[in-house]
């Protein structure tokens, strides 16, 4: 690899239109901030850029629906979303928006020098236009129906039903989402940025060149490649955005692809007005761009020709793109509140902010889609941070308080343990480096958590506890191994836990800390009196974690409630589909509330089959559950077995929802055989 002076680390502008969510965390701006973090800690120079992406249709179509401006729409949430980035210790050196004025002037000026080149072609095309709202429609304001799925409510860009991408003009029955009436094709003109003439150099620069970018990157750049590059057109007839800065251009502003990335430059120039241009222009600086799988074509391909078009700035050196992360199997999804706000998580979990952060990096997404479960949340956190992160520093503070006054006691003779206890971590430095250098967090991680996975064993293994009773030099050299490991602890963690790397290094007493020193056996000298004892994590309880479960759960039914229109029937399914539920009847033996679960009863039925229990989330209908006894009810027998507040249930009882959101217990018309199926 080239020897570069310094680094410039992006980081995606997220849309100003909704809080960010740990699918946003744990995809681009956790390994960012490690990746900048570790590079500060060795003394390279960096500089690590973000902001809020403020222009596009979905934040003027929020704003139309809650009848404000767009500009109210992006001032709330670029403050939610900044204030996120601080509370998770997301270290930029400066995060703006693509509404402040230099975003803008400078996104003008570039968009002219690319014109004024000639590196644009003009064309005009038919797009549909609302005569009623004056206005040409933007791909998301056409609705119609698919013409794959024949789903009424698909959009000019996308069918959410079947998932195809669509073009306005194959909509059936194409409706304005503004005043609802049909629009007419009307003639109107672009600028495109004809990339077919960018396809050259682009396939040499990153199929020859770039091997090393990660796969899913690179695969996905050759794939774009070997379909052939087509001109993207980079303006838009929209009233929200920079307008277009040539003549004839009245109500055209630009593409919000167009003008976001330019945000990077934007918001250097903001932070270093003199400066900038070494950041950009100096072929010794090194370009980093953090980002999701959905925006790679826009990094690796348009960006790269805006920039080479424009003649004077650097390529990205790496595009480190992560794949998505799920939550409890499901797509994360702002429209379905299907999602973890980071903001909610810190009023739930308060001061937690790097249990968050390890469990992301422990389960990112780095080479294919990910899950984010609750129990797994849990597990980590008690498992690994608590029993065994904590738990070693714990124990050698606590020991060196009770035997040594708190003060690091001296190192005697070393045993021939002491001495291959040390050679295991000499190398984690050299380990950690070789995963980060590559963007390989997770493993990163992994060898760090190593360390004190070593400083356990060695206190679990050299007992000083009873040594103090016979020999207290041999006491004191052990607690002395194991607080250099606690100090190495301090530094490994730094760029993936910072907050905890802090309070450790104020326990220890350590006022800074260099990369260099990490795998070193002398960070703490013999006598230094250590801070005050804290633990570094603590167990989250169950109650904790079904809390956010029972949270999730009711957004599923809320979700399913939205769903809900007497004439709206879900897809077809196959007989065989349904033949696969087995639907049952049985009596209700017993009925009861689940202690300190307000929505769960817990039914014991007689089920013809020697009997079950099965919990439902309707206490809520049923306050006095005791009079369902001798009931019968419908119930799917094959339903999946699931633990709800540490009892199993053994399938589900069905019942219908009524317009005031009641729940009402479906029973057949007529007494009929415990066990028998209903189909
Ligand atoms: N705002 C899309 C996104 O948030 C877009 C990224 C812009 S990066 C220049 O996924
Ligand atoms: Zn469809």
């Amino acid at each position: 690899m080239k020897n570069f002076k310094r680094t410039l680390v992006t980081s995606a502008l997220p849309y100003a239109n909704g809080p960010v969510h740990i699918g946003h965390l744990a995809g681009v701006y956790v390994p960012a901030d490690i990746y900048v973090r570790y590079l500060r800690l060795k003394g390279e120079e960096v500089l690590f850029v973000g902001g809020s992406d403020e222009h596009g249709v979905p934040i003027t179509i929020k704003a139309k629906k809650e009848g404000v401006t767009p500009q109210d729409i992006v001032d709330r949430y670029h403050g939610i979303i900044k204030k996120s980035f601080e509370d998770f210790g997301i270290s930029y050196d400066i995060y703006s928006r693509t509404t402040s004025q230099t975003h803008k002037e400078t996104a003008s000026e570039f968009f002219k020098t690319l014109y004024e080149k000639g590196e644009f072609i003009e064309k005009s095309s038919e797009q549909y236009y609302d005569e009623q709202a004056h206005q040409f429609l933007a791909d998301r304001y056409i609705t119609g129906t698919c013409p794959h799925c024949k789903n009424p409510n698909a959009y000019g860009d996308q069918c959410e039903a079947c998932g195809t991408s669509l073009s306005p003009l194959d909509l059936i029955e194409p409706k304005s989402a503004i005043t609802g009436s049909k629009p007419v094709l009307r003639e109107t003109k672009h600028w495109y940025l004809p990339l077919d003439a960018h396809e050259a150099w682009l396939r040499q620069w990153i199929l020859e060149e770039h091997p090393e970018w990660k796969s899913n990157v690179y695969g996905q750049c050759k794939s774009w490649l070997d379909m052939g590059l087509q001109p993207r057109a980079v303006s838009r007839d929209l009233d929200w955005g920079i307008p277009v800065p040539v003549e004839g251009a009245e109500g055209k502003v630009l593409y919000v692809w167009f003008d976001a990335p330019i945000g990077y430059i934007s918001n250097t120039k903001e932070l270093l007005p003199e400066t900038w241009e070494t950041w950009w222009k100096d072929s010794d600086t090194r370009m980093l761009h953090f980002i999701g799988k959905d925006n790679i074509v826009f990094h690796c391909i348009v960006f790269p020709a805006m920039l080479k078009a424009e003649g004077s700035y650097i390529l990205p050196d790496n595009v480190p793109a992560n794949e998505f992360l799920n939550l409890e199997g499901d797509k994360i999804s702002t429209s379905r509140n299907w999602a973890v706000w980071l903001h909610e998580y810190l009023e739930e979990f308060p001061g937690k902010q790097d249990v968050l952060r390890y469990v992301l990096t422990a389960n990112a997404p780095e080479t294919k889609d990910n899950d984010f479960t609750w129990k797994d949340f849990q597990t980590r956190n008690n498992s690994e941070l608590v029993a065994i992160f904590g738990n070693f520093v714990n124990r050698a503070l606590v020991l060196t308080q009770k035997y040594f006054e708190g003060k690091v006691p001296p190192c005697g003779e070393l045993t021939d343990y002491d001495r291959e206890t040390l050679k295991e971590f000499a190398d984690v430095k050299k380990q950690v480096e070789h995963y980060l250098d590559q963007f390989k967090f997770r493993e990163a991680q992994k060898e760090a958590m190593n360390l004190a996975r070593i400083g356990n064993k060695y206190l679990a293994d050299s007992e000083p506890w009873k040594l103090a009773k016979t020999d207290m030099a041999r006491t004191g050299t052990i607690l002395h191994i194991a607080l250099q490991i606690a100090a190495n602890l301090a530094i490994a963690f730094e760029p993936f836990l910072p907050f905890s790397a802090e309070r450790l290094r104020k326990m220890l007493q350590m006022p800074h800390v260099e990369w260099e020193r990490l795998g070193a056996i002398d960070l703490l000298q013999a006598g230094t009196t250590l801070g005050e004892v804290e633990l570094l994590f603590d167990k989250i309880e169950d109650a904790a974690i079904e809390a956010q479960i029972e949270k999730l759960l009711a957004t599923k039914r809320a979700n399913e409630l939205d769903n809900y229109s007497p004439n709206g029937v879900k897809e077809n399914v196959a007989f065989d589909d349904f033949a696969k539920m087995d639907i049952r009847v049985g009596t209700v033996l017993a009925c009861s509330k689940v202690p300190k679960a307000d929505k769960l009863l817990e039914f014991k039925l007689d089920d013809g089959m020697g009997g079950r229990t099965i919990l439902s989330g309707i206490a809520q209908s049923y306050p006095n559950p005791e009079e369902l006894v001798g009931k019968q009810v419908l119930f799917i027998a094959n339903f999946e077995p699931r633990k709800l507040r540490g009892s199993m249930s053994e399938g589900m009882i069905l019942s219908a929802e009524n317009a005031d959101g009641k729940l009402v217990l479906v029973e057949p018309s007529k007494t009929v055989v415990n066990g028998v199926s209903v189909g």
